[in-house]
């Protein structure tokens, strides 16, 4: 158990880092999962830059996947993660840190088997301010609807990557997404096995370094097409 100050003390926990070219940022977050994490797996998509290197020398195992994309490198990590708890945070510094025993408490009241911070309450950088960023939010918020309303559940982001899951949990879904809808589809399959799925506040930041990896043209339209095929009954 680790104790932290003002929170439930933390089982170990494996806290997962997808990274594809993120030399610039990876060392200070392997560093600033340390307080938390028994286990730090980063998961390369064969970077071409220093991330592995850099990783490894900040003390993550470094394990590279099957170079098909963030949601192929999740469901790997699923399987290689040596804790009953796995956190993914991403490696471009969008995510909160300091939020990661609140994400994962909802789990450890017996309240959860998924918890994912929430953008919309806890606020973002990333989907205000121009057209491109409106865009992402009503794509985003109207997916969550479409959800909430197959459900009846009151969600109010499924698309942020920054998640805690019981590792149980995620290898019973049958994940199958290689991109970006990998988040989406896991809250579905949540939804549709009756497991429960939970949302806590936390903020995100602007990507510090490099440029985003969603390409909006194509992966638009794998949001919405991975939500449709799995609406029905
Ligand atoms: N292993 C692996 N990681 C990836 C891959 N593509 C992206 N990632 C990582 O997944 C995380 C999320 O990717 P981003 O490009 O930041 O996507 P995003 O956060 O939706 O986009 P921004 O909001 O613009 O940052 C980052 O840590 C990336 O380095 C991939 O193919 N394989
Ligand atoms: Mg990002």
């Amino acid at each position: 158990m680790k104790e932290i100050k003002n929170h439930l003390p933390l089982p170990p926990l494996t806290v997962v880092i997808p990274t594809l070219n993120e030399e610039a940022t990876i060392g200070e977050i392997v560093e600033a999962v340390k307080p938390y994490a028994a286990e730090i797996l980063v998961v390369d998509g064969h970077s071409t830059d220093a991330t592995r290197e850099i990783a490894a020398a900040a003390g993550a195992r470094v394990i590279l996947d099957n170079g098909r994309g963030k949601g192929a490198a999740v469901r790997l990590a699923l399987q290689e993660a040596k804790n009953d708890i796995v956190v993914f945070l991403d490696a471009d510094g969008s995510h909160e840190v300091r939020d990661l025993p609140r994400l994962v408490e909802p789990i450890l009241r017996g309240e959860a088997d998924l918890v994912v911070g929430c953008r919309m309450t806890g606020g973002s950088d990333e989907l205000h301010g121009d057209a491109g960023k409106f865009l992402r939010l009503i794509g985003s918020e109207i997916i969550t609807l479409i959800i909430n309303y197959r459900w009846n559940v009151r969600l109010t982001d499924v698309q942020n990557g920054f998640r805690a899951i019981r590792r149980e949990v995620g290898l019973k879904l049958g994940l199958q997404e290689d991109r970006f809808a990998i988040e989406e589809e896991m809250v579905m399959k949540c939804l549709r096995r009756g497991f429960r799925v939970a949302n806590v506040s936390s903020h995100e930041y602007k990507r510090r370094v490099g440029r985003s990896r969603i390409r909006l043209e194509r992966d638009w339209f794998s949001f919405i097409w991975c939500v449709l095929r799995h609406l029905p009954p």
